[in-house]
């Protein structure tokens, strides 16, 4: 569905890569992308050098074909257009996509996509002007999570991504923006990975989980009018790990962190496929299907976890989830849980994660 060559003015070398990058079989002769391509064989191994040049891993396979190894795709806003539009073409919804070319920008790197989002926003007179504006890095410098914690964020092996909404009426509520991400991201990556399917869970709030350990984290800020006592432009910050570094992850994360670890997801398709899924979610008219998938991929339900706040720290079942992403839980007092239901509308909630062996 993502193999077709949109966009004519692609050169040999893009469309050798995009083949490769889209290619159901583990390699490809240069025979086969030169039918393909209507090229001669000679182009296609003179693309291959010069993606080698690149520094794109092409592995030449025994049989005389070409693989490329790990995430190799270079973050392009000319694909993430193209997959895009294609990801709309066939949609049975309709669009309202709000992203245009323009407003995706690619920084090779940066301190915090988020923190540059708000660098733009206080340049605009009128916020609305960047609505959809979309901020990619190859690696970040300074990647955030919550209450200032470090989002760990090296270069290609993850996108690191924030997008900026101006709320309208049309738009589900600020406060559940997060939560609707979440949905989003699960599905974007479950699209591209049939293996992965059912297998991303929610871990309440905002980080989603596959095989027990954390892939991604989501963090959404608001610029606040504190004169209309509302929100003017938000920040959606998303960070997926692809894959682990050679390094491995940091020692502080080592335990809780892992990668999506599929190689038919690039970062410019999940990129694409977040995005258009982020539209659908965003939508109003789509808000209940949306927030009880949120239940349903919930990671915490039925599980023992420790609240975490600013005034107390204790220990609780969780019951459910609401329709306004609320988590409902039962206090454990001694050995005992309480009858009594608590109603918890955000915070921090962690729980003790099975010994996985990679
Ligand atoms: C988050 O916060 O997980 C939100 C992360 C959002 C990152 C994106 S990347 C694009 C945009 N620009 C930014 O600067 N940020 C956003 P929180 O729930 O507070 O989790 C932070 C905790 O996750 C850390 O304290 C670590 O324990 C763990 N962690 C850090 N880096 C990680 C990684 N790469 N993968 C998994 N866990 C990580």
């Amino acid at each position: 569905m993502l193999n077709d060559f949109e966009n004519e003015k692609m050169t040999t070398k893009e469309k050798v890569l995009t083949l490769l990058e889209n290619s159901e079989k583990k390699s490809l002769s240069g025979e086969e992308m030169a039918k393909e391509l209507g090229v001669t064989r000679t182009s296609i191994w003179k693309a291959i050098s010069k993606l080698r040049e690149d520094g794109i891993k092409i592995i030449g396979t025994t049989n005389g074909g070409y693989s490329i190894s790990g995430i190799v795709d270079n973050l392009s806003q000319e694909k993430i257009c193209n997959y895009l539009l294609q990801l709309e073409k066939h949609s049975k919804e309709i669009s309202f996509s709000v992203y245009d070319k323009n407003k995706i920008q690619i920084f090779k790197k940066i301190d915090s996509t988020n923190k540059e989002c708000k660098k733009q926003l206080s340049t605009v007179s009128d916020m609305k002007q960047l609505h959809g504006t979309v901020i990619i890095a190859e690696k970040q410098t300074e990647g955030r999570g919550r209450l200032g914690r470090i989002f760990y964020s090296p270069a290609n092996t993850g996108l690191y991504m924030s997008v900026v909404i101006v709320p309208t009426p049309e738009m589900v509520d600020t406060d559940i923006i997060t939560a609707v991400t979440a949905v989003a991201v699960s599905r974007a990556i479950e699209f591209l990975s049939a293996e992965l399917k059912d297998n991303v869970k929610i871990k309440w709030v905002n980080d989603l989980f596959i095989k027990n350990r954390k892939v991604c984290g989501i963090l959404t800020e608001g610029i606040t009018n504190l004169e209309a006592g509302s929100i003017d432009a938000l920040i959606v910050g998303i960070g997926v790990n692809l894959f682990q570094s050679e390094e491995g992850f940091p020692e502080e994360i080592n335990n809780i962190a892992g990668a999506v670890n599929d190689e038919k997801i690039t970062r410019n398709k999940l990129a694409a496929a977040i995005l258009f899924e982020m539209n659908k979610c965003f939508n109003i008219l789509n808000v209940t299907k949306t927030m009880e998938e949120y239940k349903s991929r919930s990671y915490v339900i039925g599980k023992e976890v420790t609240v975490i706040s600013p005034k107390e720290k204790y220990v609780g079942i969780v019951k459910d989830i609401t329709k306004k992403g609320h988590l409902i839980l039962n206090k454990k007092i001694g050995d005992i849980y309480c009858n009594e239901s608590i109603e918890l509308l955000s915070g921090e909630v962690s729980l003790r994660l099975p010994i996985v062996n990679d």
